[in-house]
């Protein structure tokens, strides 16, 4: 007997924006956004058309990593607001018809959170095991230089071990200090997280990004044991992830978690792991729904593309890279699983500035990336301002830098002389966090329309001209152009069902693809260079003469001879043409 089809799932034609909320809307004047902003910026939302909202962390925390360290999974930061306000704005996106995920983060929690709390009381408290403890290495004393049970970097910078005083133990923590990674080895661990995603679920929300969950599983030897990684020529530290990404128990777990969680609500949930070092093939596996584990990953590999050695080493980006990355993972996940689709989030520089030109090109080239990107098959994911073609920061001193990675890797390279100041700072203006969290551009009074008070991080002055209520006004703007994809995705099934293929591979200046579904088919181009290209794709006599559903840069002049007109500095088109269909027999 074979098993049913499975159902089309919602999310199939969706698309996600995230909401930082610490840089969204402040509704108080403390300077830091909230869920009432959040609330009084819905109508923005629903404009753009979007149908899904991640909501970045809101819980109790310390804040040490914005939010990322938790100290209670079943409260509100006040600094956000209550959990009245919280149902408040989840009836409303509901009643508009908009569905919100929330972030969760369980590799790791605050140390202030009252499990780790007890965890660091005693080497016998019963949450002992709940985290990573460890001695220091045998024949170093604890406190000594080489101590640490393991020699993992952090990615915070620093070991990945503190030392406790009040054990003499130390504990893992893959990101900050006050982020100790939790023990999934341990059942009671696994069972209060499922419990508590589950009180989420019957609160009402429509699913979960889940932060680094292919991080859970460590590879620990049957003794306890943690391994050592690999130092490379220059590092301060080994490198541990052979030991935790995607460790031997990650797809044990991740079923576990949607048996005990998802599995069997009346409504279907969405799930999204964000993976680092995530590969193709790990992605099928994760995907596959006939495996039960998660509905898409967030891969790294196309973010990556223009870092060296770490990701301090920016370089330009090759086209030809870029299109091989996408490529791969189109093709992998092309009859099982699912792709998402983004360029921004709260950790990357901002598209416009990395890929783009965020000068005299800013529109056009920012409009080019969306169209190039959410024609992808995948399901798309706008960061809040992107929509706006938001720029990067700029910042010019280290100063104006709130993010630990950006201001631990500063001062971790300057003591080590590992670059000088200016080189610093030209690498965290290229790829530094904060670029993508200065406050969402809203109009052009004070504080772009942010906060009446002190924002917390500063607002990028380029808010006169970049912002969201000029762009609503103007049909030609960033914004208009989110919401046409946007509405594209809802309307031409091609869009998110068709199948992908890449054309012009080795061309490093014109991005083009086909997509194919039902008789219909689509060609998307995307000029990532400031010249005017040919566009040399096959057949493109049956492509002259098809209609254009979508440019950025007006109608193009026809030329004669059956050929595709030049693409202009970061133009991007969508023809659309009817197919001949094949008939079996
Ligand atoms: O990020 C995980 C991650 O591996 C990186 O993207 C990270 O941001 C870092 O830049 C690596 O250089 C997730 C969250 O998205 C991030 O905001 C958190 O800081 C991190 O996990 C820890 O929770």
């Amino acid at each position: 007997m074979t098993s049913p089809a499975p159902e089309v799932p919602w999310w199939i034609d969706a698309v996600v924006y995230q909401v930082y909320p610490r840089s969204f809307a402040d509704s108080d004047g403390d300077g830091v956004g909230d869920l009432r902003g959040v609330a009084s910026r819905l109508d923005h939302l629903e404009r753009l058309g979007v149908d899904v909202i991640w909501l970045s962390p809101v819980y109790r925390s310390p804040h040490d990593d914005n939010g990322y360290d938790i100290s209670d999974y079943r409260a509100i930061d006040p600094s956000f607001g209550t959990l009245e306000d919280f149902d408040v704005l989840l009836a409303d996106v509901h009643a508009r018809g908009m569905r919100l995920v929330m972030d969760l983060v369980v590799n790791h929690t605050s140390d202030e959170h009252p499990w780790f709390v007890e965890s660091r009381s005693s080497t016998d408290n019963p949450k002992r095991d709940w985290y990573w403890w460890r001695p220091a290495r045998d024949g170093i004393a604890p406190g000594e230089p080489g101590a640490e049970p393991t020699n993992w970097g952090s990615f915070f910078s620093g070991s990945a071990w503190q030392l406790d005083e009040r054990t003499g133990e130390y504990y893992l923590h893959l990101f900050s200090r006050k982020q100790p990674d939790l023990n999934w080895e341990h059942p009671e661990v696994r069972r209060a997280v499922h419990e508590m995603m589950r009180w989420w679920l019957d609160r009402g929300v429509d699913g979960f990004r889940m932060d680094v969950i292919n991080f859970i599983s460590k590879d620990v030897g049957a003794d306890g044991s943690l391994t050592d990684g690999i130092v490379v020529d220059g590092a301060l530290y080994g490198d541990g992830r052979p030991s935790y990404v995607c460790g031997p128990r990650i797809h044990e777990f991740l079923h576990e978690m949607h048996r005990e969680v998802v599995a069997g609500r009346p409504d279907r949930i969405l799930t999204v792991g964000e993976m680092p070092e995530v590969t193709v093939e790990d992605a099928i596996l994760f995907t596959d729904p006939e495996r039960h584990e998660v509905d898409m990953v967030f891969q790294f590999e196309h973010v990556g593309l223009d870092h060296g050695a770490a990701k301090w080493d920016v370089h330009p980006l090759r086209l030809t890279d870029l299109k091989a990355s996408f490529g791969r993972w189109q093709a992998g996940l092309a009859s099982v699983g699912w792709n998402s689709l983004y360029w921004d989030n709260h950790d990357q520089p901002r598209i416009v500035s990395r890929f783009g030109d965020d000068g005299e090109y800013r529109e056009r080239s920012a409009t080019m990336l969306a169209t190039v990107l959410h024609l992808h098959r995948g399901t798309p994911y706008v960061y809040q301002g992107e929509e706006l073609g938001m720029t990067n920061a700029h910042f010019e001193r280290i100063d104006q830098y709130r993010d630990i990675e950006s201001v631990n890797f500063y001062a971790e390279a300057l003591e080590h002389g590992l670059g000088l100041p200016a080189a610093l700072l030209e690498a965290l203006r290229a790829v530094s966090r904060d670029n993508a969290r200065t406050p969402v551009q809203w109009d052009a009074s004070a504080n772009a329309g942010f906060t009446t008070g002190t924002p917390w991080i500063e607002v990028n002055p380029n808010y006169t001209e970049i912002n969201a209520a000029a762009q609503q006004e103007d049909p030609g703007s960033v914004f208009h152009h989110y919401r046409r994809l946007i509405e594209l995705r809802h309307t031409e099934p091609v869009v998110s069902l068709g199948d992908f293929t890449m054309l012009l591979a080795e061309d490093d200046a014109v991005y083009a693809f086909l997509r194919r579904w039902d008789g219909i088919e689509l060609l998307v181009l995307g000029n990532f260079t400031s010249q005017v290209r040919p566009v040399d794709v096959p057949d493109a006599h049956r492509w002259a003469e098809a209609e254009l559903l979508l440019g950025n840069a007006g109608d193009p002049t026809p030329v004669p001879g059956g050929r595709i007109p030049a693409l202009r500095p970061w133009e991007s088109r969508i023809y659309r043409r009817a197919v001949p269909q094949v008939v079996d027999g």
